[in-house]
C-alpha cells in the first residue's frame, strides 16, 4: 500500500485549524500497528505532495499525484478530494465516489473548492457523474442540500437509514459502486460518532460506532474497483487522549 501525506494548510483560517498536523500524527501512531484486523501486518510506503501554501498550485500538485500514484491520500482538509478525483479521472473515463461523511458537502461557500463543498464542485464541472456518487452517514446539512441531492439523483444514506439496517445499505452500496470503472473512497472521520472520533472540526452527534464504521470498510474495500482512498478531518489539536489519531491510525492498516 502507498500512503501519500498531505499536508493541507487550508483549514488554518476556520475552526479546523490544526487538521494540516495530522498526517504526521497518525503515520506516527500507524508504528503502533502491528497486525490489522485480518492479522496482516501492515506493508506500506510512503510518499507525499509539497504543500506550498498556493491554493492553485497545491491544487495542481494533489490533482497531478493522484493521476500517477495509487493509494491512500492522507489529509488533511476535505479540500483535497476535489483534486484527487480529478487527478484520478485523468486515467479513467467512469470515476465513482463514496463518501462517508456526516455531511454531503454540497453547500457552497467559497468561488473555489474547500472542505465544505469539494463535492458541489466536482459535479457541477462534470468531473463526476451526480448519479456516480454514494454518500454514506449524513446527519447534519441544509435543507438546500437535500433538495439538490434528489435534484441531481445523488444516492444518500442517512444515519437513521443506517441505523435501520447497516447490511442493507452495505449491500445496495456496494451493488452500485462495483459498476464503476475506477472507484474513490472518501473517509471524513466525522461520519464516526464524536464519542469515538472528537479531534475533529465539526463534532456531529448520532454517527457509527468504530466497529459499524470498521465493518462497512472492511466489506466495501473487497470491492476490486477501488483506485484510490483519503482518510480527512483529523485535528490532533482537538484530540482527546490521542483517540481520533489512533482511530485514523487502525482504519489505514485495514487498507494495507
Ligand atoms: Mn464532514
Amino acid at each position: 500500500m502507498k500512503i501519500i501525506k498531505v499536508e493541507t494548510s487550508e483549514g488554518a483560517q476556520d475552526k479546523n485549524e490544526g487538521c494540516q498536523e495530522a498526517p504526521s500524527k497518525i503515520l506516527e501512531e500507524f508504528k503502533n500497528i502491528h497486525t490489522n484486523e485480518f492479522w496482516k501486518k501492515p506493508f506500506y510506503q510512503i510518499d507525499s505532495v509539497e504543500i506550498k501554501n498556493d491554493l492553485k498550485e497545491d491544487m495542481s500538485a494533489i490533482e497531478e499525484k493522484a493521476s500517477q500514484v495509487q493509494g491512500v491520500f492522507l489529509g488533511g482538509s476535505h479540500t483535497i478530494t476535489y483534486s484527487i478525483v480529478k487527478g484520478l479521472k485523468k486515467k479513467f473515463k467512469d470515476v465513482g465516489i463514496i463518501s462517508f461523511d456526516a455531511h454531503p458537502d454540497v453547500f457552497k461557500l467559497f468561488d473555489f473548492p474547500s472542505h465544505g463543498d469539494w463535492l458541489l464542485y466536482l459535479i457541477e464541472e462534470g468531473i463526476v457523474k451526480a448519479e456516480n456518487v454514494i454518500l454514506v452517514g449524513i446527519r447534519s446539512f441544509h435543507k438546500e442540500e437535500i433538495d439538490y441531492l434528489k435534484e441531481k439523483g445523488i444516492k444518500f444514506f442517512t444515519m437513521k437509514q443506517l441505523f435501520n439496517g447497516l447490511d442493507d445499505v452495505c449491500d445496495s452500496v456496494m451493488e452500485s459502486a462495483r459498476k464503476f470503472e475506477a472507484l474513490h473512497l472518501s473517509l471524513d472521520i466525522d461520519v464516526i460518532d464524536p464519542s469515538a472520533a472528537p479531534g475533529t472540526g465539526c463534532l456531529e452527534p448520532g454517527g457509527l460506532s468504530t466497529r459499524e464504521f470498521l465493518h462497512f470498510i472492511q466489506r466495501v474495500k473487497l470491492l476490486g474497483n477501488i483506485k484510490s482512498v483519503d482518510l480527512v478531518e483529523v485535528n490532533p489539536r482537538k484530540d482527546v487522549n490521542n483517540l481520533t489519531v489512533k482511530l485514523a491510525a487502525k482504519i489505514l492498516g485495514e487498507f494495507s
